[in-house]
């Protein structure tokens, strides 16, 4: 399968700038950009799901350029709805030293920062060398600056557009850089750079789309209970992001296999096959939970975030250590236990049940455990003997319901 079938096939395409693009990806060797702004001091399964672009062209032989708006993060890409607060220089500095080493890691690609030829501009030539290339028709043209002429623009964020343009000229001029991929709400300021070019030097530069991944209702995906997956993972650990990816709704799991793994055709076929037939098994939420925390943090993350996600369905706690108790329970009530305690009262003092005749019931009935091993002594005491490392005591009352000890 050519590459641009293969793009389509794993619907990654969106709009296409020119119909040359099809046969210009399938030959290899564009340069091309995708960037971002450092709005936050982390990338988030967002930002991967639209940079994975890079490396499926740059193993197809094309050559990858990241960009990371040092100057585009000051001035604040137009939403649809609302101004974007102005976040100060010194904020979008570590920001952008933040995303440079994690786009690094990750896709151990190049990475620009347009601040390098943006801060010699100055405002006349900035007037005179680009602003006069946009008619403001074409600008207020653009779905979301006309959105938001209603709720309210700035001159800020209504020249936006004009430097995204002038970093693909800049790029299109001293990388020979041909190419630009964003997601699809990037296409106004892209066509803007495609038409900075064409005006300025006479030559065509192209651009192609992708589609904002979404769930099954349309909403954004990407979020956890309202939370951001974040890509660096000490914010989001590893096994919260396999949560995120094991449990991702049936319908959509195999459009985010094609989206988000370099799984092959076939493979992708194979699961597609398995997620109809034996639904139960979930091979496909495996593979996509394994791919994306392997390629985001190595094999060993991957399998520490399996195992915990194992042994807290099956309830054997003593397989796990001290750090994998963290990153497993950082969600569930937690206590500090200064002293050795009597189980009936532990579970009372710290609301795991309502009384103590139910904390002996509860015992008498085999549904509390202590690390993993149901107890039905009600005089049994809990101490640090009993904890994990001497750190955690993990308690489980019936089937789901964790709480973790932590040793004083
Ligand atoms: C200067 C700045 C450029 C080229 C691009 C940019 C950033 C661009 C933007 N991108 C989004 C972002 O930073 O705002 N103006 O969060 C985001 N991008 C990834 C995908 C996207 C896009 O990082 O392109 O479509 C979805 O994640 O919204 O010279």
């Amino acid at each position: 399968m050519k590459l641009f079938d293969e793009l389509k096939w794993r619907g990654l395409i969106n709009d296409v700038s020119s119909p040359e693009l099809e046969e210009k990806l399938n030959n290899g060797n564009m340069t091309f950009y995708i960037g971002t702004d450092p709005t936050g001091d982390s990338l988030h399964i967002g930002h991967f799901s639209s940079f994975l672009i890079s490396k499926r062209l740059k193993d197809a032989g094309h050559n990858p350029i990241l960009l990371v708006g040092g100057a585009t993060g000051l001035i604040g890409d137009p939403k649809p709805n609302t101004e974007r607060p102005m976040i100060t220089k010194e904020e979008a500095k570590h920001n952008f030293e933040c995303l440079k080493k994690q786009a690094e890691d990750i896709f151990g690609f190049e990475v620009v920062n347009n601040f390098d030829w943006c801060k010699d501009i100055n405002f006349i030539d900035f007037l005179r060398d680009y602003g006069k290339y946009f008619n403001i028709n074409y600008m207020l043209n653009k779905d979301i600056v006309r959105r938001r002429l209603d709720t309210g623009i700035t001159y800020t964020e209504f020249s936006y557009m004009i430097i995204q343009a002038l970093d693909f000229l800049h790029l299109f001029q001293t990388r020979n850089c041909t190419l630009q991929v964003a997601g699809q709400d990037q296409w106004g300021n892209i066509t803007a750079g495609i038409e900075l070019i064409r005006k300025k030097t006479g030559k065509e530069a192209y651009a192609f789309t992708m589609p904002l991944l979404t769930k099954a209702d349309g909403t954004k995906f990407g979020k956890s209970e309202g939370n951001a997956i974040w890509l660096d993972k000490n914010k989001t650990s590893s096994y919260e992001l396999y949560q995120f990816l094991i449990n991702v709704e049936d319908e959509k799991v195999i459009d985010y296999l094609k989206f988000l793994t370099f799984l092959s055709v076939d493979e992708i076929l194979e699961l597609e096959k398995s997620n109809k037939e034996e639904p139960h098994l979930r091979k496909a939420h495996k593979a996509l939970a394994r791919e994306v925390v392997t390629f985001l943090h190595g094999k060993e993350e991957m399998e520490s975030a399996e195992k915990i996600s194992e042994v807290l369905f099956k309830g054997n706690i003593k397989e796990l250590n001290a750090k994998q108790i963290e990153e497993g329970l950082s969600k569930v009530p937690s206590f500090t236990l200064n002293d050795e305690m009597n189980i009936v009262d532990l579970l009372v003092d710290f609301k795991i049940v309502s009384s103590k005749r139910e904390a002996r019931e509860f015992i008498k009935n085999n549904a509390i455990s202590i690390n993993g091993e149901k107890i039905n002594d009600e005089n049994l005491i809990i101490d640090k003997n009993q904890a994990i490392e001497n750190k955690y005591i993990v308690i489980r009352r019936g089937k789901k319901n964790y709480y973790l000890i932590k040793m004083g």
